[in-house]
């Protein structure tokens, strides 16, 4: 494939955006090569600016869980866009997505909307703390819960990518209170409990991790986090930027059966558009200004059109009882047409898959955790990223990241992509 446009326009990014992008992952630095331009995208392709299509299997890393430019959504925000687009003074539809969302998800009762979901997982930290009037927090290594100072200690996704998992710009002041953890080792985390008695706010976890790959909780993690929060008195934040309204209507708490204090949203709770959001029980969420004293604010926080999009999305998972079950079967057909090839052609690797979440290591340990994650092979993930691109078929441009399976890829658009895997590694 030619990507002679993408390359100029890359060239004359670069001179006035840093690295030619708004976000780092997308600048090919770990797989080499330059990015492709987008030009638009319907269901589950991409039409660049060279005049390729592409299947797209990171779907804008998550929220187009029914393919792009999907028509309730886009029909929404025209409609409300033409009755303008911010006012910084409440809308009903703030209301009525709340209420979808605390029908969705157990164990909520109130619902704050940000922008992304950096500022979710910021602000319910900074909630954590107020409510429980300690400073500490745990999160565990390979973990991302967006780009705030706290969690930038041993960062997943384009922090690792990028070499730069604890970032200059952090202060040691920062960083002193975040504590760090080894995913699905609870004697990690029983340890830094003991060690700083009533000192910790909160654990932060994705409960399924999808910032080092997919990586799922190994039986009694979750359970057991739960358990060691209970007694001191720590709130256990589910991190479900990723995970939200993709594992289940509620997320990995329905999936597994494990209650979290805070919930985090982002993704496809927007329906693409920027919206994050933080959710708990009445207790908590009281403690947020007006109503408590822990302050968090934002101008275009319920903004209308992405209140829109995201009531259109939400409302169309919530009425289709189908739609996990046909992206999990979907995953997982993949998954086996992706392990014949691989094992066929001899390559050393190990995929991990949680419903429609799936990512593939080039490894043969098993992955649990970031050191596993890091074992994997650079060069064949490289190997598969460029022969897959040239085919038409466009991945993750890094082994850190999971590939987001949408509902509108057909079992046309698998077969080619399991094909194109063959031609790969023939
Ligand atoms: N950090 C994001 C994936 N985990 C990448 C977001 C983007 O480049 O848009």
């Amino acid at each position: 494939m030619i990507y002679k446009r993408s390359s100029t326009l890359f060239t004359e990014a670069e001179k006035v955006i840093p690295g030619g992008v708004n976000s780092p992952v997308r600048a090919f630095k770990a797989v080499g090569g330059t990015p492709i331009y987008v030009k638009e995208a319907k269901g589950a392709y991409l039409f660049d600016e060279d005049g390729n299509v592409l299947i797209d299997y990171i779907n804008s890393w998550g929220p187009m869980i029914l393919g792009h430019a999907y028509q309730p959504v886009v029909d929404a925000v025209v409609e409300k866009a033409q009755k303008g687009t911010s006012f910084g003074m409440p809308t009903e539809i703030e209301t009525k997505i709340a209420e979808l969302v605390v029908s969705m998800v157990p164990n909520i009762d109130k619902i704050r909307f940000v922008n992304s979901g950096t500022e979710a997982c910021m602000s319910a930290v900074r909630l954590a703390r107020g409510f429980t009037g300690k400073d500490k927090i745990i999160k565990f290594a390979g973990c991302y819960h967006g780009h705030s100072d706290s969690f930038l200690i041993q960062a997943g996704s384009g922090a690792v990518t990028f070499g730069s998992p604890n970032s200059p710009g952090v202060t040691a002041g920062t960083a002193k209170d975040t504590l760090l953890a080894n995913y699905n080792d609870l004697a990690s985390v029983e340890a830094l409990v003991a060690a700083n008695k009533n000192e910790i706010a909160s654990i932060i976890i994705e409960p399924v991790a999808g910032n080092m790959g997919c990586i799922p909780p190994i039986n009694g993690f979750l359970e057991g986090l739960r358990k060691l929060c209970d007694e001191p008195s720590i709130l256990l934040i589910f991190d479900e930027v990723m995970t939200g309204f993709r594992l289940a209507k509620g997320g990995v708490q329905e999936l597994f059966g494990v209650n979290a204090d805070i919930v985090c949203f982002g993704k496809v709770i927007g329906g693409g558009l920027p919206v994050g959001a933080f959710a708990a029980r009445n207790e908590i969420m009281n403690h947020l200004a007006p109503l408590g004293p822990v302050y968090q604010a934002g101008t275009l926080s319920g903004n209308p059109l992405a209140m829109a999009a995201g009531f259109a999305m939400l409302t169309a998972l919530n009425t289709d009882e189908n739609v996990f079950k046909r992206l999990a079967e979907k995953t997982e057909y993949l998954h086996k047409g992706l392990t014949k090839v691989l094992t066929d052609n001899n390559i050393i690797h190990t995929i991990n898959r949680v419903g429609s979440m799936i990512s593939v290591h080039f490894d043969d340990t098993k992955v649990v955790d970031f050191e596993t994650a890091a074992k994997g092979n650079n060069e064949t993930f490289k190997t598969i990223f460029h022969g897959m691109l040239n085919q038409g078929i466009y991945i993750a441009p890094s082994a850190f990241e999971t590939w987001f399976i949408t509902d509108a890829l057909t079992y046309k658009d698998l077969d080619a992509t399991i094909a194109a895997c063959i031609t790969v590694f023939k």
